[in-house]
């Protein structure tokens, strides 16, 4: 007997400095792609759950930081590791596709790169918090740092802790994205996003179209009943 079971969903992360239009993007992906029948689930980090969002309020209001960078490298991979479990596994495992406005690169960046907490605890703290759960395509939004701040600058809330870094933070933080994207060229794809939001967001589609949707939107697949 043949029984059907949804096939995975696909899982789209962005990333990149700050006001790079990571947060417009995912939403207009996310109305393209459910103008197309897709279930969509849309989500953040620090966040995207009851638990990791708890755990973000401490991450951004620098009450972590004094700690050092390890142990918040660690409260970053607590609060990845339920929104692993609690949104991004079963959203799907039941075949709807996730896009999530940031996630490990962002560790292996702020982290990793520029905090110097060492690449060996980032990479166990990833096998033990999203295992498989790696995203399929990953989109690098790449604009001068000024661009980025003049794009912040004008919401006139209190700065968070990485906010508040110089502004060399931020030329690093830059290159060690695209760094990131030239070290997995296949997962990664840099997008030049000092264009109209329009501009960068066909530019993103025609890339999930050639590289997920020609693969195939969810669909049910048999399954041989135990
Ligand atoms: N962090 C996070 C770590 O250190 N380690 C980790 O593991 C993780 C997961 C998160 C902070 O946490 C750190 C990194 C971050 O510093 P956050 O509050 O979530 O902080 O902030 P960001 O992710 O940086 O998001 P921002 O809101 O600052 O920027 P976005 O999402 O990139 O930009 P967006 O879309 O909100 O746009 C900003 C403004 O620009 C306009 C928008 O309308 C908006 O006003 N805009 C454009 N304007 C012109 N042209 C375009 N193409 C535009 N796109 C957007």
């Amino acid at each position: 007997m043949i029984e059907s079971r949804p096939k995975r969903g696909s899982f789209i992360t962005f990333e990149g400095g700050e006001g790079s239009g990571k947060s417009t993007q995912v939403s207009l992906l996310a109305e393209r792609l459910r103008l197309r029948g897709i279930d969509v689930v849309t989500t953040r980090e620090p966040g995207g759950s009851p638990g990791a969002e708890a755990m973000r309020l401490l991450l951004l209001n620098g009450v972590v930081k004094p700690l050092g960078p390890t142990a918040e490298t660690m409260i970053f991979a607590a609060a990845r590791d339920d929104h692993v479990q609690t949104t991004i596994a079963p959203s799907l495992a039941r075949g709807a596709w996730v896009i999530c406005d940031r996630f490990m690169d962002s560790t292996r960046v702020y982290q990793g790169a520029l905090g110097s907490v060492d690449e060996r605890i980032i990479r166990t703290l990833e096998r033990v918090t999203i295992g498989d759960t790696i995203p399929d395509l990953t989109f690098i939004l790449d604009v001068p740092v000024e661009v980025g701040f003049a794009r912040v600058s004008h919401r006139g809330q209190e700065k968070d802790r990485f906010e508040s870094e110089e502004i060399e933070f931020h030329i690093q933080l830059r290159e060690a994205f695209l760094a990131l994207a030239r070290s997995e060229p296949k997962r990664c794809l840099v997008i030049d996003a000092s264009q109209s939001p329009e501009t960068v967001a066909t530019r993103i589609w025609l890339a999930v179209v050639e590289r997920l949707l020609k693969l195939g939107a969810p669909q049910t697949m048999p399954r041989a009943a135990s």
